[in-house]
């Protein structure tokens, strides 16, 4: 297993892990999968391989946490990571990695979840996926009641948002207020966003409240309710923000272009990290392997850095679609968890990544 790294990388190898943070690596795996300058963590552990073989399958992830264990399929667990197979469903891992459920849901591709909706007065875990499925275009919705303790207790279907987009693609949710917005990008870059709830006989029920064109293939989304900002990935272009007040229409900044060393495309998922005071924004930048920080607490955001995932515990991460993070404790992660797809895993099919946030705040010097 030959590799090569630059000089500077053997040196930080032999320092100490803090005093190599202003230098970046130049990692390169062997063959396909090679890894752009960043500064280096490793994946603590690894999902199995998702069940579709020999495919671009594995796609996106979101992660829940609770203070107090919750149950599914019958086991207790402190949280757990809902993922996509794109080509066959949705999983849910454990914090451990291991497949708790699986729902053969279909065509699902961008995963995200949002906590407190009540649904027949019971606080629910509220998932959500872009459905490519022929016949169910849209957003599929899935419940999980993290009260509940019985054995049978699960992720289960809800019902969906139907749009008129052909090929729903990038999916997040967001708060505003009491309010939970569901916003939908298209493959081809509409966005559509929605209010989500939940009605007298606890059915979903949604209104569109914005629509707009981002102008190309897009897929990343991720919303910052304090800063009011919706952050969306044009995957040829780079990273947009708008604002998330659906009032505000389709006023944008383009707070990142696509830029050696910094973001190559294709820009690919987003995800949005709070640590204490502390927002970022993460960004995958598929094009070459690495991961792209910003601090968007501010008036404007901030980058701070790039990481890159190399060989450790797991295999190096390579050719990132979707990701997700959460900050403050997360089972065994104190600080906060991150999971990321990857698109070579070195034993079988894609597969998602988990990654230490301390690891990362450690590279970054943050
Ligand atoms: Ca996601
Ligand atoms: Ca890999
Ligand atoms: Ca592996």
């Amino acid at each position: 297993m030959s590799r090569t790294i630059s000089l500077a990388a053997s040196v930080c190898v032999l320092a100490l892990l803090g005093a190599c943070a202003t230098h970046e690596v130049d990692y390169q795996g062997e063959g396909e999968g090679v890894i752009g300058q960043g500064l280096p963590v490793q994946a603590v552990l690894e999902t199995p391989s998702v069940g579709t073989a020999g495919q671009d399958a594995a796609d996106d992830p979101a992660i829940f946490a609770s203070a107090t264990p919750v149950t599914v399929m019958g086991v207790r667990t402190p949280g757990f990571v809902a993922g996509t197979d794109k080509k066959a469903g949705l999983y849910i891992y454990g914090l451990d990695g291991k497949v708790l459920q699986f729902l053969p849901e279909g065509l699902l591709n961008n995963v995200d979840l949002v906590e407190g909706l009540s649904v027949a007065g019971r606080p629910q875990v509220l998932l959500g996926a872009s459905d490519r499925t022929p016949g169910r275009e849209g957003v599929s919705l899935y419940l999980f009641d993290p009260a509940a303790d019985d054995a049978a207790n699960a992720v289960r279907p809800w019902g969906r948002i139907t749009s008129d987009v052909v090929e729903p693609y990038g999916f997040c949710f967001a708060r505003r207020g009491p309010d939970v917005h569901a916003v939908m990008v298209g493959h081809e870059g509409e966005v559509r966003q929605f209010v989500v709830t939940a009605d007298a006989s606890g059915q979903p029920a949604s209104r569109e409240v914005r629509r707009f064109e981002i102008g190309s293939i897009s897929e990343g989304c991720a919303a910052d309710e304090a800063t009011s900002a919706l952050y969306l990935g044009e995957e040829n272009v780079g990273v947009w923000r708008y604002d998330l007040d659906p009032s505000a229409g389709a006023r944008r900044t383009l707070i990142q272009p696509i830029a050696p060393g910094r973001l190559v495309a294709d820009a690919e998922g987003l995800t949005i990290l709070e640590d204490g005071s502390a927002r970022y924004l993460i960004g995958s930048s598929q094009g070459d392997s690495t991961f792209p920080v910003w601090r968007i607490d501010g008036a404007q955001p901030a980058y701070v850095g790039r990481f890159v995932v190399t060989d450790g515990a797991v295999d190096k991460v390579t050719g990132t679609d979707g990701l997700d993070a959460l900050g403050g404790p997360v089972g065994p992660f104190p600080q906060g968890l991150v999971v990321v797809q990857d698109d070579i895993n070195d034993v079988g099919t894609q597969n998602f990544k988990y990654i230490d946030w301390r690891d990362i705040k450690r590279a970054l010097g943050l």
